[in-house]
């Protein structure tokens, strides 16, 4: 084999050679691009080097291999990432510094993989990153959606959605790998088949085909040699369906239509994160990712084994969330179907194959699809889904005797008010192990969600809270913070053991070292206020507080509440021009779903407000709002660093998990938040001392839902309904009382996400914050703090939690 040299020299001029070769051109007429992609192939070489020894490895070892099925992942940027796992960037500054360019600009050209919404895919990708570090043998399947998630811009300061062409320039990071292909059928019939007298085996004649193309992408782990793939699909018509006869006969649009029918299978993520948009196009492409990956994991699994009876044993399936669920359905067709196992046979081993994470207690996030689609789309599937329904629900019976109640509750199929599978109920069913992604959230599925199952099954039922990756949010996103980290912890070894920051709480009293601390965020600070200058122009104090909301624009996550309080804060400091308030930079970041008026109404009230309190004389001395553009995973990489204080202001027993609020308190802010997903478990380990905690509670927000009557909040307080009453004003309008009224109208009138309630509590929370914030000293040991003992929230200890409870595999090490 030949093998990638690891001197300077052999970096450079293995830049020449795929500059010359891959790019085809040369020194004097490359462009910034022909740069940029000279040298991703460079790096991308050191990678395939390391990727290669790995698949011989895992050929040799033959090992149990965790495959992920994800609808999403957020990748971010791949340029820094390589540079770092690789350890190259040492060769490439001084290579731009002779050419006159630096690895900024070069980076500029790094096109983030935006297939996902928000803490789903990002999950999937923090997990990858981690089983690779890991050392675990794991493939993780996706789509290869043509666009992405939407580009977000402002005009008149309301969202505008933009395609996502992220592959225009080319995507240097993936390996098309077209003799995998497969071929996955829709629509058409069933029939009896002949050979099967208990009629459970049937024959099923699609009526339309289509070919999924897999490429790959390299997911290399951290201070290891284990490089893994995410395989994404994609959607091209089968070679029958372009139609040859009709072409020939001058037909061209009709001979097409089937090509384009079949692209669009994965043209275009669907933009909603957390409720569900029961479009046919959809359940295609749920099933399309799901019939390509199955193939190709039974086709791997026969590279070195033979027969089904060790399937189980060499292959695990997280489902991450109820998107691949069809898997269920389909694995159980391709036993019993194609490979003529017996029903029970089957069924046994695909209830031990899966397992199903769920991310949300939210019911409109809970995915059901109408019976009828299903049956049109994929018929076969649905008389799988029956018969798998009528076996469960005969255990139901033998366990409850009569109670039909129970049945109605726990069955795949809903009845009322229309027929529809419960996707939720088919993951459950199908699956060894069920898990939430904090302790609250696994204890409200068992309590609520999920309730009868975890009655039924209760050894079913698993908590995994969620973690995110220190690569990433740490080294790579906060390089000078990790540059002191590495300083005073003595190595590098926090980065693959995050535990270690503990070492960090000894300093935590040290003047000297929370002066560098600050010193730090400081800088972030300056680096952040560019960014923001360069997408919104406006000018943001490095000295300010760095008061940050970043997520997606929910409903249940509240900007308005956060709104509300910075509302209060301009009419204060417009009454009392001279008020001793601390200057405090309040930044959002986020897009709505395109279909989601309510938030895209409030993304226009942030903008028009961030408008009028940046214009004002007086307020803007101390108190700045800013909504950047197109907030996404390289924009959280340069907030981030630079945040004080973590907004994580959910209602509670609404946020599964949340991830963001650990990237933040891994980088030092400060979190305000309710007792919500995994704000509880930062606070129990961070210290109640260290985190600004606000807020009903899980039980008393859903006692007080029952009857619940915001206007009374609205008449009894006076801040809170000057608040309200300067939106409904108009004062952030130009005078128009009508445009924003339905913001107003929704807080007074349903405030489904009680933040009327929460409002004074979160006021005077905000106070202990300005409080805090006033000495400097003491907010920055808080600070060291967060990040010291924050440790846990790293994905490396979610990916063992996930090998040891769930998983039962091994790591194979790849010399
Ligand atoms: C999504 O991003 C999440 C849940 C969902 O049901 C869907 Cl469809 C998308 C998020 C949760 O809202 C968040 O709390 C959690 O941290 C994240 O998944 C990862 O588990």
């Amino acid at each position: 084999m030949r093998s990638v040299g690891s001197t300077l020299a052999d970096f450079e001029q293995d830049l020449i050679s795929n500059l010359y070769y891959q790019r085809g051109t040369t020194l004097e007429s490359a462009s910034g691009s022909d740069g940029y992609q000279t040298l991703a192939l460079t790096v991308r070489d050191r990678l395939v080097e390391r990727y290669a020894r790995t698949a011989a490895a895992h050929y040799e070892a033959n090992p149990r291999f965790v495959y992920y099925l994800s609808a999403e992942y957020l990748l971010g940027r791949q340029l820094g990432q390589n540079l770092l796992y690789t350890d190259t960037e040492r060769f490439v500054r001084p290579i731009a510094a002779d050419l006159g360019v630096t690895l900024e600009d070069l980076e500029s050209y790094d096109v983030e993989p935006g297939l996902g919404n928000g803490g789903l895919g990002r999950l999937a990708a923090c997990l990858m990153d981690s089983m690779a570090t890991l050392d675990i043998p794991a493939v993780g399947y996706g789509i290869r959606y043509e666009f992405g998630i939407f580009k977000q811009a402002f005009r008149d300061g309301a969202q505008v959605e933009r395609p996502d062409d992220w592959t225009f320039y080319g995507n240097p990071w993936e390996f098309p790998a077209p003799d995998d292909r497969q071929v996955v059928g829709f629509y058409g019939t069933t029939a009896a088949a002949l050979d099967d007298p208990t009629g459970l085996r049937r024959q099923w004649t699609p009526g339309e085909v289509v070919r999924g193309e897999p490429s790959h992408m390299l997911v290399p782990g951290y201070g290891t040699q284990t490089v893994n793939i995410i395989r994404l699909w994609q959607a091209r018509a089968s070679r029958q369906s372009f139609d040859l006869s009709r072409f020939g006969a001058g037909q061209y649009k009709e001979a097409v239509e089937d090509i384009v029918r079949a692209e669009n299978i994965s043209k275009v993520l669907y933009p909603d994160d957390s409720t569900e948009q029961g479009r046919e196009l959809r359940l295609k492409q749920q099933y399309f990712l799901v019939a390509c990956s199955l193939r190709d994991i039974i086709r791997r699994y026969r590279l070195r084994n033979t027969g089904w009876d060790a399937f189980p044993a060499k292959v695990v399936i997280q489902l991450n969330d109820t998107h691949p669920v069809m898997a269920v359905t389909e694995l159980m067709r391709l036993l019993v179907d194609e490979y003529k196992l017996d029903w029970d046979l089957a069924w046994s081993i695909t209830r031990r194959t899966f397992n199903y994470t769920c991310h949300t207690l939210l019911p409109e996030a809970l995915e059901t699809w109408p019976v009828a689609v299903v049956e049109r789309l994929l018929p076969r599937h649905m008389e799988i889904i029956y018969a798998i329904n009528h076996f469960f629900l005969q255990e139901v019976e033998a366990t409850y005797p009569g109670d039909l109640d129970r049945l109605r509750r726990l069955s795949i199929i809903q009845e009322e008010p229309d027929k529809r599978v419960r996707m939720a109920h088919l993951a459950v069913v199908g699956s060894t192990a069920v898990n939430g992604v904090a302790e609250l959230h696994t204890r409200l599925l068992a309590a609520t969600t999920l309730r009868d199952f975890a009655e039924l099954w209760p050894q079913k039922f698993h908590n995994v809270t969620n973690g995110v990756t220190p690569r990433r949010f740490v080294r790579l996103a906060n390089p000078r913070l990790s540059e002191l980290i590495t300083e005073r912890l003595g190595d590098e070894s926090w980065l693959t053991d995050l535990d270690r920051l503990e070492g960090l709480a000894g300093v935590a009293d040290d003047p000297a070292f929370l002066e560098r601390w600050r010193a730090v965020k400081r800088a972030n600070k300056v680096d952040l206020a560019a960014h923001v200058e360069r997408s919104t122009g406006v000018v943001i104090d490095p000295d300010a507080l760095c008061d940050v909301m970043i997520k997606r624009f929910h409903e249940y996550k509240r900007q308005h509440l956060k709104l509300l309080h910075v509302i209060m804060l301009f009419n204060r400091l417009r009454e009392h021009p001279d008020l001793d308030v601390v200057p405090r930079t309040v930044l959002f970041g986020g897009k709505a779903a395109p279909g989601y008026h309510s938030m895209k109404l409030l993304l226009r009230l942030v903008n028009a407000v961030a408008e009028t309190v940046n214009t004002d004389p007086v307020v803007s001395r101390r108190l700045k709002v800013v909504l950047p553009p197109d907030y996404n995973v390289t924009r959280a990489q340069w907030i981030i660093p630079a945040a004080d204080l973590s907004e994580q202001i959910s209602l509670a027993g609404k946020e599964a998990s949340g991830t963001g609020n650990m990237k933040l308190a891994l980088n030092g802010a400060l979190t305000i938040g309710t007792l919500d997903g995994a704000n509880i478990e930062i606070r129990d380990r961070v210290g109640a001392d260290n985190f600004f905690l606000f807020g009903l509670d899980a039980q008393e927000a859903a006692d007080l839902r029952r009857d619940y009557h915001p206007r009374a909040y609205y008449e009894s307080d006076p801040d809170l309904r000057a608040a309200i009453d300067t939106i409904a004003a108009g004062t952030f309008a130009k005078g128009d009382r009508s445009l924003f009224a339905p913001v107003v109208d929704s807080m007074l009138g349903r405030d489904e996400y009680l933040a009327l309630a929460d409002y004074r509590a979160y006021l005077e929370c905000q106070e202990r914050v300005e409080h805090a914030w006033r000495d400097q000293e003491a907010w920055a040991r808080m600070s060291v703090l967060n990040s010291a003992r924050s440790g846990f929230f790293s994905s490396d200890r979610t990916v063992r939690e996930y090998c040891d409870r769930i998983w039962r595999v091994e790591p194979v090490r790849v010399a």
